[in-house]
């Protein structure tokens, strides 16, 4: 790269960006530098900004994610231009799958060496158009407040998801007015609300009145903490049972219980902004009745008209609002008796917690690798000596137990877009946004691979966290396909090495390692990991069960 006359600190782009970053709330951005972003980081040195460098760009995106998911603001994340900004686009599909509010920041190559060959020049909002809302390249230096604005704005608004904007280095490197960032109020980061019409609203809540075994399924984004909250508003104003989706095995999830079963009995269900697609089987029979009513309340035209073709006459009526907003409206209409569907409502609360009691009766044996359930037996109590403990895990087998059978205030899955790996990266964002939480992660094995060197990033930001590795020496979920379409003698592929070590690996990288091969091993490794104070890996041997399906 050509080297450049620096401009002094404080009158660039660069330090623009940063004060209208600094204006829309942002006090965390995980980055991975490089050359096209240098001034930035420059520039980050005279914000209240906290820069948390990791070891790879998805990880920064997967950091942004959980910190977003947990705070309820937009998570930011900052990486360099060329292959730094690929890396960084795979994980936006895990952030577009959960609906996430976050801002991927990317260097690119200068406007004026554009067309020329300039150093890692990519179409980079080409390539991150699919993932994200919007992407686009900033025009100017002077465009860089705005286009944070804007930004955020659209990353909070209607669905929530990720938004992308490549930085030029020349943008940010060239003569820039402050005043037009510091004069930014709140107003132009917030999300602009798509409301529920009364009309609908009212012909909502007349609708679930009137049916004797009503559900409303709300999506990923209201499966965060805040929207928890509002959920629980909108179950006490309907008295219906309110119940968020979020898992890429969708009606099987695992941490649903034996929803399914009551799923298949409604007779009508809301969508309250959650898609209808391969999570509720679009819609279909056997896994709902085909006599049940739909109504489809989404902010997107194009997700209105995909539920309406699927639907077709079983659609009662399709509504334009986010979810936010629509589960604000409805809990403002007065329903009269919510006390009608209470018989119903426990049924479905019951089906939701459901778990097999075979389950419990599993023993910890004493000289082979424990069921998965006896693992997490002992992770428990862990989570329940805090009441913000915060619980995270992704796919594999293994992730699905761990959804199963733990319980805590907050929990940060991989989501529909069902990508294993970001479960390192999350539960370091997870600590950034909540420093007083315990935060506990579980990942199979395989899945420790993909961000595995996180531990260096999170041991030298300071954020403590415990991560519990399945270990069962293979990509079991793959190996379980394998068993069930193909047969024993066809497995191929899908083994790890056995027994690895990978608490070693976190050790090495200035983690706290703990390695049990029995349950009676177990408790104690836990609590030194723990009493560590230092990010921790419990490396546990495990049988490698395949993942629950909850039927009773
Ligand atoms: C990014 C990505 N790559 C591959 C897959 C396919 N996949 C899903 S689960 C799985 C195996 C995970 O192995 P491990 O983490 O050891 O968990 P286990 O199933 O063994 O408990 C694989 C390869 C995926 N879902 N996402
Ligand atoms: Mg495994």
């Amino acid at each position: 790269m050509a080297e450049q006359q620096q401009k002094a600190p404080g009158t660039r782009g660069a330090d623009a960006l940063m004060a209208a970053l600094e204006q829309a709330g942002t006090r965390t951005i995980f980055a991975l530098s490089g050359n096209h972003i240098m001034s930035v980081f420059d520039a980050a040195l005279d914000r209240e900004i906290e820069l948390i460098h990791v070891r790879h760009e998805a990880a920064a995106v997967h950091m942004a994610d959980a910190w977003a998911r947990l705070s309820g603001e937009v998570g930011v994340a900052l990486v360099t231009a060329g292959q730094g900004h690929a890396n960084a686009a795979a994980a936006l599909c895990t952030a577009q799958g959960g609906e996430t509010p976050l801002l991927l920041l990317s260097g690119h190559a200068p406007l004026s060496e554009l067309g020329l060959g300039s150093f890692q020049e990519q179409r980079q909002a080409e390539l991150a158009a699919p993932v994200t809302k919007a992407s686009w390249t900033a025009p100017s230096a002077a465009s860089l407040p705005e286009d944070i604005a804007r930004a955020c704005r659209i990353a909070r608004s209607g669905r929530p998801g990720p938004v992308h904007i490549s930085l030029p280095s020349d943008t940010l490197e060239s003569d820039c007015d402050l005043a037009s960032a510091l004069a930014l109020d709140a107003a132009r980061f917030a999300p602009e609300p798509i409301p529920l019409p009364k009309a609908a609203a009212e012909q909502a809540t007349t609708a679930l009145a009137d049916a004797s075994r009503p559900l409303v399924i709300a999506p990923p984004a209201l499966a965060t903490p805040t929207g928890q909250t509002l959920l629980a508003q909108l179950r006490a104003a309907l008295g219906v049972p309110v119940v968020a989706m979020e898992s890429p095995r969708g009606i099987n999830d695992p941490a649903l219980g034996a929803f399914a079963e009551t799923l298949a009995e409604a007779d009508l269900i809301l969508l309250l902004g959650k898609p209808l697609d391969f999570t509720l089987r679009f819609g279909k029979a056997p896994a709902v009745a085909p006599q049940c009513r739909w109504i489809v309340i989404d902010p997107e035209p194009a997700l209105r008209q995909r539920a309406e073709r699927l639907l077709g006459q079983r659609r009662l009526f399709t509504a334009g609002a986010d979810a936010r907003s629509a589960a604000s409206g409805l809990s403002a209409i007065s329903v009269g008796d919510t006390a009608r569907h209470a018989a119903w409502r426990e049924q479905v609360e019951a089906a939701i917690a459901y778990r097999p009691a075979a389950w419990d009766a599993i023993a910890p044996a004493t000289d082979a690798p424990m069921h998965p359930v006896v693992l997490c037996r002992a992770l428990q109590p862990l989570l329940d000596r805090r009441p913000d403990s915060i619980l995270v895990s992704d796919g594999g087998e293994f992730g699905q137990w761990a959804q199963a059978t733990l319980r805590a205030s907050s929990r940060v899955i991989n989501g529909v877009a069902g990508a294993i790996g970001p479960s390192l990266p999350f539960a370091i964002g997870a600590k950034a946004a909540r420093p007083e939480s315990t935060v506990l992660a579980l990942l199979g094995d395989g899945t420790f691979g993909f961000h595995m060197a996180e531990f260096d990033t999170a041991v030298r930001s300071g954020l403590p966290f415990v991560a519990v590795v399945g270990n069962d020496s293979r990509w079991n979920a793959e190996h379980q396909i394998q068993l069930r379409h193909y047969g024993a003698a066809r497995t191929q592929g899908c083994t790890l090495a056995p027994a690895t070590r990978y608490d070693l690996v976190a050790a090495a990288l200035g983690a706290h390692g703990e390695f049990a091969r029995t349950a009676a091993e177990l408790p104690a490794a836990l609590e030194r990991a723990l009493a560590s104070g230092k990010p921790a890996c419990v490396n546990v041997l495990i049988d490698g069960a395949a993942a629950p399906v909850v039927r009773r």
